[in-house]
């Protein structure tokens, strides 16, 4: 069995290692630093195995060199947010776990192919790299594969027909500045626009999905108060992992480190890719219409900016 570590045993790690176990995907590693979080989990997800008729071996622990030659490792440690806070203003707190979850990753599992998931998610995957020292083609970041399935559920649900029909690219960063692409979006193969022409959804209407795509995060925050979504970002994640330890080389949009593709450079966004053994095998270059690439200029500059902050702090 491969060994997936997962640092942060809160509610996406929990959900993680609950998803990973019962797909038999992995053997898991759950590291909180609360007492007894990550090991409760872990012996909680350990009496379903009977039942599921998994062979994954599932352990907690609160020492993160448990982490030790992991073929993959999910890191969600960090705080999240709450009312009223927007994913920017985790970025104190967060960087200074990343520091320590970056240390340690260099010292017990510096090949693994690492997942950020901790928001701001761009910011934190670039500090993550920087301090683990991991090579850029087995790092990447959580949140447009979490993008693109809202926006296909809320797509589905307005033409009331079945999100797995729906193939939706979300790029640039996982925030308000994130760049849905119309043009990229079929339903088994019928591009969306078309649908728009043959009126069977407005304009307007797409625009509102649109929007309520971008405040994805926001709305359950809203809802929820005390926690934000998780089982819809843990089963992104795993979709990532899975296509790596199977080598299923998906095309899933994946913030990744960026050396020239797009004009870009030593900055993390959401771009499409290949996800194999190898890790990050392909960054595909899309060729963007003059009102998309403003959009993803627009948002690679907030991105960048939450970026510069962290290169400052870490220096
Ligand atoms: O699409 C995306 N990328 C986003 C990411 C989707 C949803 C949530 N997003 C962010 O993920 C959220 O804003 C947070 O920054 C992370 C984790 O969210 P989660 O809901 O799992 O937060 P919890 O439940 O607070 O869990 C975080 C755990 C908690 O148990 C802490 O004790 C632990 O992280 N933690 C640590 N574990 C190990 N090592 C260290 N240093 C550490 N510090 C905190």
């Amino acid at each position: 069995m491969k060994k997936v570590s997962l640092i942060g045993a809160g509610n996406i790690g929990g959900s993680l290692a609950s998803i990973i176990a019962n797909k038999n995907l992995a053997d898991v590693m759950l590291i909180d630093v609360i007492e007894g979080m990550a090991e409760g989990k872990a012996l909680d997800i350990s009496q379903a195995i009977a039942i599921t008729e998994s062979s994954s071996k599932v352990e907690g622990s609160t020492k993160l060199e448990e982490i030790k030659d992991s073929d993959v490792i999910i890191v969600t440690a960090g705080i999240a947010r709450k009312p009223g806070m927007s994913r920017d203003d985790l970025i104190e707190t967060n960087l200074k776990i990343m520091k320590t979850v970056g240390s340690a990753i260099k010292e017990y599992s510096p090949n693994a192919f690492v997942i950020c998931i901790t928001n701001p998610l761009d910011a934190m995957v670039w500090s993550l790299k920087k301090i683990s020292g991991v090579k850029k083609e087995m790092i990447v970041g959580m949140a447009g594969v979490l993008d693109s399935s809202r926006f296909r559920f809320f797509l589905a649900s307005e033409l009331n027909i079945s999100s797995t029909n729906i193939n939706a690219m979300v790029l640039g960063g996982h925030g308000d500045t994130m760049v849905p692409l119309l043009r990229y979006t079929t339903i088994n193969g019928i591009p969306m626009l078309d649908l728009i022409s043959k009126g069977l959804i407005t304009k307007n209407r797409l625009d509102e999905i649109i929007e309520r795509t971008r405040n994805g995060g926001g709305e359950i925050v809203k809802l929820m108060k005390n926690s934000s979504a998780f089982v819809a970002p843990a089963t992104c994640a795993v979709e990532m992992a899975e296509s790596f330890l199977k080598n299923q080389k998906k095309i899933l949009p994946c913030s990744t480190y960026l050396s020239g593709e797009y004009g870009y450079e030593d900055i993390f966004i959401g771009v499409p890719i290949i996800i194999g053994k190898e890790g990050v095998e392909k960054v595909i270059e899309l060729k963007f219409e003059k009102n998309e690439a403003d959009d993803f200029t627009k948002s690679v500059n907030a991105v960048s900016d939450l970026t510069q902050k962290c290169k400052k702090i870490l220096e």
